[in-house]
């Protein structure tokens, strides 16, 4: 995932409450010269729960009280300011640490406490709903640029040559990250199925350029600084704008904030949760203890929680509409060969077969597939079995020689 968005709105306020690590955040332009990248988590009930044990032992990731999280790849990167895709700024950057993100996460200044070019102004000021349209415009304009650079560069030299320019376009485009699934999903968005490729002129190029980028890298928006009394009818405003299941009000500071207050050990508190427990009152400072009353005040109480778990959650089980699935070595105690109960827990898209799945545990494994065990019904399933969400399996290979 990518954390976008306009300079100086809180992306790596957010990137640092995901992933507790330490980056530069300060309340003036272009903090962020470099991309970070890190490892945050999507939270799931845990399948241990449901299958009736006292606990798993992930290897990657953690389980908290029933709750799987499951690592996720995080990149924050270079604010935009209108013109980035021409350049201005520190756009260019940006857009190529992109390539990789099957989705992004657009912050916004939902307390509108920043201009277009993300100085402080008084919260109330600026329009975020303006911030959204400007801020994609130019994520599309620069989509748009690389794919006109590819079209001129690789794909129109060998459109006349090729007997399948699909297939060109296709490998053309793999190294953003696109997938034929994507490349089809965009002609069809951009009503250009009738049309033959090596006809395509430059608004045909346009239009699929702007469908591609809607399909291989959805965009949802972070509602940020949801605390402020500013940003309550932005919020509103932008969920009647942009769709209710496409923005997500989050505070990052609060999740930062009860984040490193819980790694310090002064209160319990699970990320996603719509409440935190004080574990000693004595050790905190009058500050600290006012700072947690803000956060239960003017974010839990309002909004159920920080909504930052609920982002990343959105981004993954109802935009790229993912599945976890556990790998097992055995099928009856749910384990590895070491006694590691549920060590692994995939994501995986929705039409991922069980053979697929034995590919991504080990290319031998896929190599020698003979048949695969559903642990929770113990029966045998074939190489076409469709992976369900909280399926167990146990592959079973052909022995190495
Ligand atoms: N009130 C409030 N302020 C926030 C929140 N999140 C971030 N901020 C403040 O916003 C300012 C900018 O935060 P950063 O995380 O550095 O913003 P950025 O988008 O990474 O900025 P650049 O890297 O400069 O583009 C800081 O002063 C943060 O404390 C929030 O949820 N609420
Ligand atoms: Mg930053």
């Amino acid at each position: 995932m990518g954390i976008i968005g306009k300079t100086n709105v809180g992306k790596s306020t957010l990137f640092a409450a995901l992933t507790l690590a330490t980056v530069d955040i300060a309340n003036h332009p272009f903090t962020t010269i470099k991309p970070n990248i890190g490892i945050g988590y999507v939270r799931k009930k845990c399948v241990h729960v449901e299958l009736g044990l006292p606990q798993c032992n992930p290897r990657s990731g953690y389980c908290l009280r029933g709750n799987r999280f499951i690592p996720i790849k995080l990149m924050d990167v270079v604010g935009l300011i209108p013109g980035a895709s021409k350049g201005r700024g520190l756009g260019n950057k940006f857009m190529d640490d992109l390539r990789q993100a099957d989705a992004l996460i657009h912050v916004v200044d939902a307390a509108g406490a920043t201009d277009p070019e993300g100085n402080p102004v008084r919260p109330g000021t600026s329009d975020p709903v303006e911030e959204v349209v400007a801020i994609q415009k130019e994520v599309d304009t620069w989509f748009y640029t690389v794919v006109k650079r590819l079209w001129n560069n690789k794909i129109s030299r060998h459109l006349f040559s090729m007997r399948d320019p699909l297939e060109l376009l296709v490998k053309s485009l793999s190294g953003l990250s696109i997938t034929k699934y994507h490349v089809l999903e965009a002609i069809r968005k951009a009503g250009l199925e009738d049309k033959r490729i090596r006809e395509w002129r430059d608004e045909d190029i346009q239009a699929f350029s702007k469908a591609l980028r809607s399909v291989s890298k959805p965009i949802i928006v972070a509602a940020n600084k949801a605390d402020l009394p500013a940003a309550y009818d932005n919020i509103k405003r932008l969920k009647r704008e942009f769709g209710e299941e496409r923005v997500i009000p989050i505070s990052a500071l609060a999740e930062y904030i009860l984040r490193k207050a819980a790694l310090n050990s002064y209160i319990v508190y699970i990320p996603g949760d719509p409440e935190f427990r004080i574990i000693s009152s004595s050790k905190l400072t009058r500050e600290q203890k006012k700072a947690l009353e803000l956060i239960e005040d003017k974010v839990l109480k309002r909004y159920g929680s920080t909504g930052v778990q609920q982002l990343i959650n959105s981004v993954v089980f109802n935009i790229l509409r993912l599945i976890v699935v556990y790998p097992v070595e055995n099928h009856n105690k749910y384990t590895d060969h070491h006694g590691n109960v549920l060590p692994d827990a995939y994501l995986v898209q929705r039409d991922t077969t069980v053979r697929d799945l034995a590919y991504m545990v080990h290319t031998d494994l896929g190599n020698s597939f003979l048949y695969a065990i559903n642990a929770k019904t113990g029966e045998r399933v074939g190489e076409n079995y469709v992976l369900e969400d909280n399926d167990v399996i146990k592959i079973v290979a052909a022995k190495a020689r």
